[in-house]
């Protein structure tokens, strides 16, 4: 990451790609995260590569919820890992929520080396590994979640997360929470809260906006989760998008 010039134009974007290549490497990424990891710097370039208004507001009803949460859930995949490790053990510390592990390309080896990795970052405790529950309505393999982690939880963040699944936790009556570039793909659509922002900016604003909630009462939370207005969200991130395309 040294190689990199911060003043450099694209210094987040080169930023993000190395380690996702990074993460390639040490067995925590799938290739299939680099496809990902490119679709979702295009999304970025043409939203200006800043926080929108409606997405930092999104991470506040983002953060009120965790806040509000009986068990709060932060779901890790292989991007997630390579991208903000640090910052999601922040996160699960700022809200306590559990960290777990739920991969779209599952093995035993990359479940290992995620856990492994989020450790060396600062997590506690790593769920995910026990995989003794299953989502229903949704293909066996994809479906593993442990019992006591995702399965049981009643808010649940799942960046960077597969259409199918969104829609089988939502099924499920889960409050969702999604973090997505693409406006337009299944998962912020289903989400109770779509956050269209690149992970890197969304995961450290949410938690700046837990730190900031800690000491607000339950009157308050619920006060932001309900102000949120998922619709006007998802418009003004694809008006924007649009808008990037004509500049
Ligand atoms: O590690 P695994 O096995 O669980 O696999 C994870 C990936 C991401 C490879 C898998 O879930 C996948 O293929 O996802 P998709 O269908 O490519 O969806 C990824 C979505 O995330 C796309 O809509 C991208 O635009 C978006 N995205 C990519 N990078 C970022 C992003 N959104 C926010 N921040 C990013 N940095």
């Amino acid at each position: 990451e040294e190689e990199i010039p911060e003043d450099h134009p694209r210094y987040q974007d080169l930023l993000t790609r190395h380690r996702i290549e990074k993460g390639v490497e040490k067995g925590i990424t799938h290739l299939q995260g680099m496809h990902a990891e490119g679709r979702g710097s295009a999304f970025d370039y043409l939203l200006g590569e800043e926080t929108l208004p409606s997405a930092d507001a999104a991470e506040r009803a983002a953060a009120a919820h965790l806040l509000l949460a009986d068990h709060p859930v932060l779901s890790i995949n292989g991007n997630v890992a390579a991208l903000v490790p640090g910052e999601m053990a922040a996160l699960a510390d700022a809200v306590d929520a559990d960290l777990e592990v739920n991969l779209f390309n599952r093995t035993p080896e990359r479940i290992k080396a995620i856990a492994d990795h989020l450790r060396e970052h600062g997590a506690a405790d790593v769920k995910g590994l026990e995989a003794d529950a299953h989502i229903p309505n949704l293909d066996h393999k994809r479906a593993k979640v442990d019992a006591d982690g995702i399965y049981e939880a009643d808010v649940v963040l799942v960046p960077l997360e597969d259409g199918d699944r969104a829609e089988a936790l939502d099924e499920m009556g889960k409050t969702e929470i999604v973090i997505d570039l693409n406006p337009l793909s299944r998962s912020p659509q289903v989400a109770d809260v779509p956050i269209v922002d690149n992970i890197i900016r969304a995961i450290p604003n949410v938690t700046d906006h837990a730190r900031e909630l800690a000491d607000a009462d339950e009157a308050r939370l619920r006060a932001i989760t309900d102000d949120f207005d998922r619709e006007r969200a998802l418009e003004e991130a694809e008006t924007r998008i649009r808008n990037g395309i004509d500049r």
